[in-house]
This record gives structure tokens, C-alpha cells and sequence, in this order.
């Protein structure tokens, strides 16, 4: 089955829209998988997660993968608890999308919360920002899940599997505004809303057989496509 996977979107949907058309994705017998933080920072958190809601309704959750971001938690949080961490991590601007379109953002709270931790196929396991080294799969912590970093990143761990993970960008790690291959994993955060791209990757069996990357717009940090 062919599998495009894709990073860190933060409001950007018309870098992604971009994306998949390029891609010229089928979804009725392809898989979509995101990596999650589908909103704050970027200018169109609401309307991206009304696409995105759409194209899961239409084409299955199986084919339409979704997994949550630490951007999703803190919004679920907020909304159920009303911890306040959000709205000065991004929430702002997602708050600010949501009023624009006079949509109120409880709405949102069974999409976000039905939105699963990771996914796994036959050769990778898929997560917003990584896994504990040591820790089986099952065992992890969601927090690790949502929120981990250098532990991960810089760890030699067989998961078993190669992590596909976004959350880092990864001219955090190497410098460069490009997916990134390390031992055992592949960053794939390309900062979008940082002025870097947005990336995807097409995978096939074990293989990468494609790479998208979309400009996030006319200031462009990203050498390889500006
Ligand atoms: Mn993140």
C-alpha cells in the first residue's frame, strides 16, 4: 500500500493542500498519515481541521490517519479542564481562527480527543514526537508520546520498527529544513509554520520511493526548494 506521510502542519492547509495534490493521493485505496499539531501558530487551524475532519469521514480512518499532537492535548486539556498552558503556546491563534469563523471550539473537543497516540504498519511505528527508549510500545507514557525530545532523537534504540516522528524540526537537529534520516527513526517536522516547508514522504514497503516538500511562502528559509 502506498503511505504518504506528512509533519507538522500548525494552520498551514495550503501547503498541505499543495502537498497532496502534488502527491495526487487516491485515498479511496491509499494511506494519508499526519503527524499531528494540526493547529495553533499558523493562520488556518479552523479550516484545516474541518478538511481534515472531512476527509476522514469520507475516506475511513483507516486510510485517513490522524494522530494527535501536544497541540491537540493542550487544547483537549483546556477544554475539558480548562488548564491554561494553551493559549500562550498557540492557542491564541487557533481561538482567533475559531472566532473568525464564528465556530465555537468545544466542537472540536470529540475530533481532537478521538485522535489516536501512534499507528503502526508492517515496517514503521508513526508519532507525533517519539518514544521512550527502553519502553515497549504498549507501556509508553502519553506525555513521551506527545511531548519527547533529545531522550528519543538522540537515542541508538531498536523500537523494532523505524520511527516516523514530527514535534522536533529538524533544523533543530541537523541544521538543515529537511526530513531527516537517524538511526532508527525519520524526523520529518520541516517547520512549516517556521518559514522552513512542509514535507511528506511516500513509502512503499521499506522504502522511501518520494519526497514533497511545499514552501511555506515567499520568505522561505528552506535552501533545497526556495
Ligand atoms: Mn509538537
Amino acid at each position: 500500500m502506498r503511505t504518504l506521510v506528512i509533519g507538522d502542519t500548525h494552520g498551514c492547509l495550503d501547503e498541505l493542500l499543495t502537498l497532496l495534490e502534488e502527491a495526487a493521493i487516491d485515498l479511496s485505496r491509499e494511506r494519508l498519515i499526519l503527524l499531528g499539531d494540526y493547529i495553533d501558530r499558523g493562520p488556518k487551524s479552523y479550516q484545516l481541521l474541518q478538511y481534515l475532519q472531512k476527509l476522514q469521514t469520507t475516506y475511513g480512518s483507516e486510510n485517513v490517519v490522524l494522530l494527535r499532537g501536544n497541540h491537540e492535548q493542550m487544547a483537549i486539556d483546556y477544554l475539558q479542564h480548562h488548564k491554561s498552558g494553551w493559549s500562550y503556546n498557540g492557542g491564541h491563534e487557533t481561538m482567533y481562527s475559531f472566532a473568525k469563523h464564528k465556530a465555537d471550539i468545544v466542537e472540536i473537543h470529540d475530533f481532537l480527543n478521538s485522535m489516536p497516540l501512534y499507528f503502526t504498519d508492517d515496517y514503521y511505528i508513526y508519532v507525533h514526537a517519539g518514544l521512550k527508549p527502553g519502553v515497549a510500545l504498549e507501556e509508553q507514557r502519553p506525555d513521551d508520546l506527545l511531548w519527547i525530545r533529545e531522550e528519543f532523537y538522540r537515542s541508538a534504540y531498536d523500537f523494532g520498527k523505524t520511527v516516523v516522528f514530527g514535534h522536533t524540526p529538524t533544523v533543530n537537529i541537523n541544521g538543515r529544513y529537511r526530513y531527516a534520516m537517524l538511526h532508527n527513526k525519520i524526523a520529518l517536522d520541516t517547520a512549516c509554520v517556521f518559514g522552513g516547508c512542509l514535507s511528506a514522504l511516500e513509502l512503499q514497503g521499506d522504502s522511501i520511493t518520494q519526497v514533497y516538500m511545499v514552501t511555506s511562502g515567499k520568505n522561505c528559509r528552506c535552501p533545497e526548494i526556495a
